[in-house]
């Protein structure tokens, strides 16, 4: 016959492991959550099958997230000489987007290295 201190710490260990088990499943316990678009709940914009989560280009312009000044808003077709995600000129559909185009001064810092060269080459 048990005694009331055995029946207590055996209880203590299942409701432990019960918290456990739960707190494990709620971190994903280990299951592969890095699967692309493993669940409905990730979001991908671009609907190519490729959550947002892993997806280099969330909206699948071309150009990559980590250089698309808006990384979740296609160009749609728009120029982007500098492949910024910004476009040259930024028509009504494109600013109801969200999008804005690129400013003179940000495309000017964007002149190919050998042009610049030439200029200070000359003086
Ligand atoms: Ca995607
Ligand atoms: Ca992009
Ligand atoms: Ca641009």
């Amino acid at each position: 016959m048990q005694s009331n201190k055995t029946l207590l710490t055996s209880s203590v260990l299942i409701i432990v492991t019960i918290l456990i088990t739960i707190f494990l499943t709620a971190c994903g316990g280990g299951s592969s959550s890095s699967s692309p678009a493993a669940t409905a709940a990730i979001l991908d914009t671009d609907g190519d099958g490729v959550g947002n989560n892993i997806d280099t280009d969330d909206d699948g312009d071309g150009v990559l997230d980590v250089d698309d000044a808006f990384p979740l808003i296609t160009l749609g077709g728009l120029t982007d000489t500098d492949g910024d995600g910004r476009p040259n000129a930024c028509d009504a559909a494109c600013q109801a987007a969200g999008m804005t185009a690129d400013t003179p001064s940000s495309a000017a810092l964007q002149l190919p290295t050998s042009l610049v060269i030439l200029k200070t080459e000359g003086e």
